[in-house]
Parts: C-alpha cells; sequence; structure tokens
C-alpha cells in the first residue's frame, strides 16, 4: 500500500528522476540542470567556480542515489555493521575521487569540454576538507573509501569543524605563521544537512543516585544539540556507497529564553555561540596531548551523539541488548572516543534499566581500539578535576570499571601494588588523571598497533602488563594501508593506464597483489622506457609549481628526495636538512672535476608544525634559510636545491607523491608506528631511504637503502648520550663541523638555531648525532645507483609493484575478518 498521494504519480516521478547520465550529454544535461535551478545563473553567465559546484552537485545526484540504495539494501539485509570512529578525517578533494569511483571521469570531462570548461581547471577549484592533521586522519579517508569498495556496511563518524587545519604561511624570515582555514565559506557541496537528526548532549551538572540500584540522574549544566551532516563516500566499481556522519554542535533553542525575559537579548546570544565554539576548529597537535577542557567537549559530543545514532539504528530490529555485538562493532581510531565507552555504560545503565554488570558484558564485546604512537607525550590523560566538572556521572562509572578492573589484577597479582599503579585507570598523584588508553583496553575486546614493529613494541612496553593480564591474543596488529584509488590512479593517471594495459585489466584496483604480476618487467627494456617517461612527466610538473609557487628552478634530471610529512623532532626532519648542509659544504670543497661525478639532488620538503611547537617550527626556519642560500649559490649549478612547500595539503601530496625519486623515512627507529607516506610514496615508484620500515621486507631489502641504529638499540644509546656523553665533534665529527658552519652565520642569524642544536649537543633524544654518519652513507649508496639509471628504474619498478600488501583494502579486510566480524552486503546491479 502506497503511503500517501497517488501510488502512479509518485512511481512515474520517481522513475523519471532515476535516469542515470549515461553519455557525455546526459551529464552535460544534469550540470546545466544545476546551474540553472541550484545556482540561480543565466547559461551564459558562468565561471570556472560556478562550473565546478554545478558539476560537483551533479555528481552528488549520483552519490545520493546509490547512498539511498545502498541504506535501503542494509536496511533490509540488517546485517552486523562496523561504525569507525575518528576524530579526523582528512578527505581532500572529493570531485576527481567521486567520478573515478563511479567510472564516469571520462564521460564528466567530455560533457565539461563541450560546456566549455578544462575539467583539471574545475577540479583546482574544489577547495581540500582538512579535517585532520596527518596520519591517523588520512588513515580514516582511505579505510572508508575501502570499506565502500569492500561493500562492507560501515559507517564512519566525527566532526564537523568549522575551520580545517590551520592554512601554513611562511614570512619572509622562514617563521611558520598560521591562518584560519574557514572551508565551508564556499559551501560544500559534498555534504547532505540533517537538521532533522540532532541528538540532546549535556555537559557539567550533577548526578543523584538511585536508591538500590546501579542507575544514577544526571541532569542541570549545559545542553546543547548534536546535528548530523552526511558525505556519501562511493566505493570503486560497486554500487555500494559509505557514509561518514559528522557532527556540528548546535544550541537547545535559538537563544536562552530566560535571559530574553529578563531583558539581556546579548547574553542569549552568547550563550549560544558558546556552544557553536564546540566544533568550531580541529585542535592542531599531532601526536602530542594537550588537554584542553574543548577538546574534551568535542570528544563527548562526538561519541555520544554517535552512540545515540548507532543505538537508535540498532533498537528498531527489535533485538534484546544482549544481542548488541551481534549487530555492531565500535572501531575507535585511537583514544579520542574512548569515552565512549563509558558514554554506552551509562546509556545502558540509567536510561535502559541494564544491570550493571550485564550492561559491562555487553560494552566489552562492542568496542575494538587501534593504538597509533608509543610516544608518551601522544597519550591522552586528562586531569580528573576538569573531567569530573564537565562529565561527573561519567566519571562515577570509570571509577567502578577501575575498582572492579583493579581487583582482578589483585587477585591475579595478590599484594603487588606497583602493578596496580601501573595498570589503573585513574593515575594517582597531583593532579591525578584519567588514562584514557587504559580505559579503551579495559572497555575493548581487541586491542591492535599499525604496523609489525609497533604492534610488537606495544606489548613490549607500554602495554607489557595488558599483555600478561589480557593473554597475546587479545593484541593484534593491522597494519595500515592506502588506498589505490586516489593514490595510484588519481594522483598518477599515466602510471595507472600503463598497469593496466600491462596487465590488461583495471582489476589491480581492487586487488593491489595483481601488481606483483608486473614484477619481471623490470627486466623489460621498453616498460622500463615507458616508466622513465612518465616519472619523468611528473617531475616536471612538479618543478612546474616549484619554480610557479616558489620560484626555484629545480633540474628535472636530479634525485627528488620528498621528506613530506608533519615537522615532529621524531621524524627528524633535522638529520636531512644537516645531511643537506654537509652536502652543501662538499660541493663548495669539491674541484670542477671532482663537482661532475656528484650526483644532483632536489630536497623537497613538506609539512605543518604544531603552532606552540617551537623546535619544530624552528626546523622548518632553517630549511627555509637553507633552501634560500643553496637555491641562489650559482657556483654549484643545479648539483643542489631545497624546497619548502608551504600549507602541505592532500592536493599538494598528489603531485608531490607522483614525482619522487626517493623517499625519506628516517625518524629514530621505533618511534614512527607505520607511517603511510612512505606507502604512497613506494607504490609511485619511490626508492625508500631510511631506518626501519615495513615496507622494506616486501620491497625487499635490496631495493631499499636503509641506515642507523635499530630499535632495539635505542635505549642504550640514549642512555649513553645522556649519562656517558662523549663530545659532538667525536660522535659526529660530519655534524660537528654543519653545526659550526651554522654557527658562523652562512644561514642568518646563528643564535636563532642554537636552542634546536643545543638538544644535539645536549641528550641528542632522537640520535641525530648518533645515526648521521650513517645517513650520509647511505646518501652515498644512492648516489651510486642512480648513476645506473637503468639499475635505478629497476629498483623503482620492483619496489612499486611489491606493494599490493599496503592497499587499504587489505588493511580493512583484515578488520572485517580478524576483529569486526563484518561482512561484504554488495548491493545488487
Ligand atoms: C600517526 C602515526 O604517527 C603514524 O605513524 C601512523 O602511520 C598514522 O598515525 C596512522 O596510523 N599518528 C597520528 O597521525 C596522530 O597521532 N595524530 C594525532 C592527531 C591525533
Amino acid at each position: 500500500e502506497w503511503p500517501i498521494g497517488d501510488e502512479t504519480t509518485w512511481k512515474t516521478a520517481l522513475d523519471a528522476n532515476d535516469v542515470d547520465p549515461e553519455d557525455a550529454q546526459g551529464v552535460a544535461n544534469t550540470v546545466v540542470h544545476h546551474i540553472t535551478t541550484s545556482l540561480a545563473r543565466q547559461a551564459g553567465n558562468m565561471d570556472t567556480l560556478a562550473a565546478y559546484q554545478a558539476t560537483a552537485l551533479s555528481v552528488r545526484d549520483q552519490l545520493i542515489k546509490r547512498w539511498n540504495e545502498t541504506t535501503t539494501y542494509h536496511t533490509s539485509r540488517a546485517p552486523k555493521r562496523i561504525y569507525y570512529l575518528s576524530i579526523e578525517w582528512l578527505i581532500g578533494r572529493s570531485l576527481d575521487n567521486a567520478v573515478l569511483n563511479l567510472g564516469m571521469r571520462n564521460t564528466y570531462e567530455d560533457a565539461t569540454r563541450k560546456l566549455g570548461f578544462n575539467f583539471e581547471d574545475l577540479l583546482n577549484e574544489e577547495r581540500d576538507a582538512a579535517l585532520g592533521n596527518g596520519g591517523l586522519g588520512r588513515l580514516a579517508a582511505c579505510y572508508i573509501d575501502s570499506m565502500a569498495t569492500l561493500c562492507l556496511p560501515g559507517w564512519g563518524y566525527g566532526l564537523r569543524y568549522n575551520y580545517g587545519i590551520f592554512k601554513q604561511l611562511l614570512s619572509s624570515t622562514g617563521e611558520q605563521l598560521e591562518a584560519p582555514d574557514p572551508w565551508l565559506d564556499r559551501e560544500n557541496p559534498w555534504e547532505i544537512p540533517r537538521l532533522d537528526v540532532a541528538y540532546p548532549i549535556r555537559f557539567y551538572g550533577h548526578v543523584e543516585s538511585v536508591p538500590n540500584s546501579d542507575k544514577a540522574v544526571w541532569q542541570g549544566g549545559m545542553e546543547c544539540l548534536a546535528v548530523a551532516y552526511d558525505t556519501p563516500i562511493p566505493g570503486y566499481a560497486t554500487k555500494n556507497c559509505a557514509n561518514i556522519r559528522l557532527w556540528s554542535a548546535k544550541p537547545v533553542q535559538g537563544f536562552d529564553l530566560n535571559s530574553f525575559n529578563a531583558g539581556n537579548y546579548e547574553a542569549s546570544v552568547q550563550a549560544s555561540s558558546e556552544v557553536g565554539n564546540i566544533t568550531q576548529v580541529l585542535y592542531p597537535n599531532d601526536n602530542m596531548y594537550a588537554g584542553k577542557l574543548l577538546r574534551l567537549q568535542q570528544q563527548y559530543l562526538w561519541t555520544s551523539a554517535s552512540l545515540q545514532d548507532i543505538l537508535r539504528r540498532f533498537l528498531k530490529l527489535d533485538k534484546p541488548w544482549s544481542q548488541l555485538s551481534d549487530f555492531i562493532c565500535i572501531q575507535m581510531n585511537d583514544t579520542h572516543p574512548t569515552i565512549a565507552i563509558a558514554e554506552l555504560m551509562r546509556i545502558l545503565v540509567d536510561e535502559e534499566d541494564v544491570p550493571y554488570d550485564q550492561a559491562w558484558k555487553i560494552t566489552t564485546k562492542v568496542f575494538a581500539y587501534t593504538n597509533h604512537t608509543v610516544l608518551p607525550e601522544a597519550l591522552e590523560k586528562w586531569e580528573l578535576s576538569l573531567f569530573e566538572k564537565l562529565l561527573p556521572r561519567h566519571l562515577q562509572l570509570i571509577y567502578r570499571i577501575n575498582y572492579e578492573f583493579m581487583g582482578q589484577v589483585a587477585k591475579r597479582w595478590p599484594n603487588d601494588m606497583d602493578r596496580m599503579r601501573r595498570m589503573s585507570i585513574i593515575e594517582e598523584g597531583t593532579p591525578k588523571y584519567v588514562r584514557m588508553a587504559h580505559l579503551a583496553i579495559v572497555g575493548s575486546f581487541k586491542v591492535n598497533g599499525v604496523a609489525e614493529l609497533h604492534s610488537q613494541l606495544l606489548q613490549s612496553t607500554i602495554f607489557r602488563d595488558f599483555v600478561e593480564f589480557k593473554g597475546r591474543d587479545f593484541f593484534t596488529n593491522v597494519t595500515n594501508g592506502i588506498t589505490p584509488r586516489r593514490w595510484v590512479l588519481q594522483c598518477n593517471p599515466e602510471l595507472a593506464e600503463l598497469v593496466t594495459h600491462t596487465l590488461g585489466s583495471d582489476q589491480w584496483l581492487t586487488n593491489a597483489q595483481l601488481l606483483r604480476n608486473l614484477l619481471p618487467m623490470a627486466e623489460d627494456v621498453n616498460f622500463r622506457k615507458a616508466w622513465d617517461v612518465i616519472k619523468k612527466n611528473n617531475k616536471r610538473r612538479l618543478a612546474d609549481v616549484l619554480e610557479e609557487e616558489l620560484g626555484i628552478l629545480v633540474n628535472v634530471d636530479s634525485i627528488f628526495a620528498c621528506q613530506i610529512k608533519r615537522m615532529h623532532e621524531y621524524k627528524r626532519q633535522t638529520l636531512n636538512i644537516f645531511a643537506i648542509i654537509h652536502r652543501y659544504m662538499q660541493i663548495k670543497k669539491a674541484t670542477p672535476e671532482e663537482r661532475k661525478k656528484m650526483q644532483p639532488w632536489t630536497f623537497i620538503f613538506a609539512g605543518k608544525a604544531a603552532p606552540g611547537y617551537y623546535i619544530a617550527k624552528l626546523v622548518i626556519r632553517l630549511i627555509v634559510n637553507v633552501g634560500k642560500v643553496i637555491n641562489n649559490d650559482l657556483d654549484i649549478g643545479d648539483l643542489l636545491n631545497v624546497c619548502f612547500i608551504p600549507d602541505y595539503s592532500v592536493s599538494i601530496a598528489e603531485v608531490l607523491i607522483p614525482a619522487a625519486d626517493v623517499s625519506v623515512q628516517i625518524s629514530t627507529a621505533g618511534t614512527e608506528a607505520s607511517g603511510t607516506s612512505n606507502m604512497k610514496l613506494a607504490i609511485n615508484g619511490a626508492l625508500l631511504l631510511g631506518t626501519v620500515d615495513e615496507i622494506a621486507e616486501d620491497a625487499g631489502e635490496d631495493q631499499c637503502f636503509m641506515f642507523g641504529h635499530l630499535a632495539d638499540q635505542v635505549q642504550q644509546v640514549r642512555f649513553n648520550n645522556s649519562y656517558n656523553p662523549i663530545p659532538l665533534d667525536q660522535r659526529s665529527p660530519e655534524l660537528a663541523e654543519v653545526f659550526k658552519y651554522i654557527e658562523s652565520g652562512v644561514f642568518g642569524d646563528a643564535h636563532i638555531y642554537e636552542s634546536l642544536t643545543k638538544t644535539v649537543y645536549e641528550h641528542d633524544y632522537y640520535l641525530v648525532s648518533n645515526d648521521f654518519g650513517s645517513y650520509l652513507a647511505a646518501q652515498k649508496l644512492v648516489d651510486d645507483v642512480w648513476a645506473n639509471r637503468d639499475e635505478w628504474t629497476k629498483k623503482a619498478i620492483l619496489t612499486a609493484f611489491a606493494m599490493g600488501d599496503f592497499s587499504s583494502d587489505r588493511s580493512v579486510q583484515d578488520y572485517a575478518d580478524g576483529i569486526w566480524g563484518v561482512e561484504s552486503e554488495r548491493v545488487p546491479e
């Protein structure tokens, strides 16, 4: 029975709407339709921005149809669903990716050309959705692409920040300046506001216990709403479309009625703008915990709204709570959503009348936690007093969780007070803290690291006690991955075409292991030629950008060595820039004959420093100023260039990565959980110059240039640096020379860099001096191989085509099989 109105009218209208534009004319029709309706423009009055917007809206129509079909299909099938909770989604641009995944790239290109526009120009009108800092946020974006492509019934949940990661500007003296990124100013064609999907969120207030029960009543404080905005994510070669639901904070009412009545109009408006603050801005820290109240508000608003949404969907199934984990799994991307564990307990116990013990059984079958770092400064721990003020009921529940947990620990290890102190969710001391990683472990059924070595280190260091408590099987590894759709097909179309042509099909895009079939092509002269042409084209494209944007002319026949990632001491951009200075000194000293034998390099850096991270910002300043001297030194010809590309973003990465010859991955051994730029660079044929890296196993150590102390040596070296220090000129005479050169003022006032060099002169926690000599030696090996370009190309091909394991499809399938227990639900054609 048709619910409302006349059935024939409805069905005819639905059918009429259901036409998929199949050819360029059909697509052009939809674009023009949006120009004249959605944009309210005269057809003749168009610029590229308007053309981009109309094109995006036309693509969005396609996505929404698929989104609807997927939702309807999954609702009818009622499968187990996976929800991926990530506080960051570093999506980048969507238009190119969407038309590629829809298989409509050519049609859209044709259609817009016929309408008088160059498709590339339209693509460049789009602003990046930069709702993330770095690896963790981009990982979430790759994973949702894979979830859609693998047809998994899954959604992502996050926050709709009005301001994404800051724009990085450089002052004339090379200092990083931060400007806001109001990415929504131009409207975001990819989002669907769901103003009807809104959940109440409470902060502060007080708790009243209910006698003779586990329950409590949390009331008062401040209430606001979390409103949903959806971003459809199309899978590749499937109708399935996943969703990222982002929450925006809104006041419950437009104004506070009390102040309104009192005639205090200003105060009433102010109250609502305070609420709006919650989702205003992304915190710009990467691998560094800041402990701000607003951040905890963000975390709670996001996880509470997501849980309410997830449970509402579950409740429609009419199943008992005991079956919750048969229908849902929640993956926590780091500890940021860990408060969800206490929130689920609160909902079950306080609102759904589930007894505490039963609620705990249900809760601990639902959550899984991914750890992304062993760095202690990145582990979240909230000051207890702040936590208690904002979320009083949650703290009570955490106390109870911890009480029961400590009881179990005491039972296994009686009188081991030290162990209890180490493992407790509450860190004793002044002040006290709530340790989110401990809560995440205690409340989850599975915990994983993001690379083999990282997962091992987790178990042998920061989570060691928990391994003894939970057993080895509780901890697992899921090595990170990247989507070959964006990171080959979209960013390197010529390489993608070569691969598809040689393999005779594009199936490698959904089964990246097929790339291995191309390994023998390393021996094929013609293939190598084709490969070199593509690399050269990509290098030219980047060189044009460097000339246009930075005014730096680079030698496209030089080795393009890219270190593109957040600025961080552990990532050791320092090691790289010091080695560049060393190279410059060598060139300056060399005779013309010797110079002829030297290989030309172009070092490319890009990355943001957290605004409050003084040393990281100083490193940027040094790189920029070294670049100025070297790039302007006519004497050295084109043997060396140094570029710092400001405002690194997903879009800039898409230009840099296909052009790289060398992938610089030189963080202190054991500090980088996984790294993902390494995977993108390798699959595009850059050779790995690095300390430990899991991809070296697949590529083969022969293909890579590895150097430096290993993870298990780091502690000892650190100890020696601090307690049995040897003067720098003995630890590394080369580095001591470099420092003297800096101190001589060649790169500007030497005092500026004192606090940076001091970190090395003194404790050198990151082993810059200890690894310097072997880093130089590894670069020498790079020089030698570059001198034999045929050998180089072979290595590049062998590296790229061994990268199948690092597809995010493999990672996500590992999660689905090993942790989530969800299966593919492909929407029928
Ligand atoms: C990063 C890790 O540093 C990197 O090794 C790993 O590949 C990546 O996560 C994905 O697993 N960590 C972060 O991006 C991070 O801690 N971000 C903070 C802002 C939360």
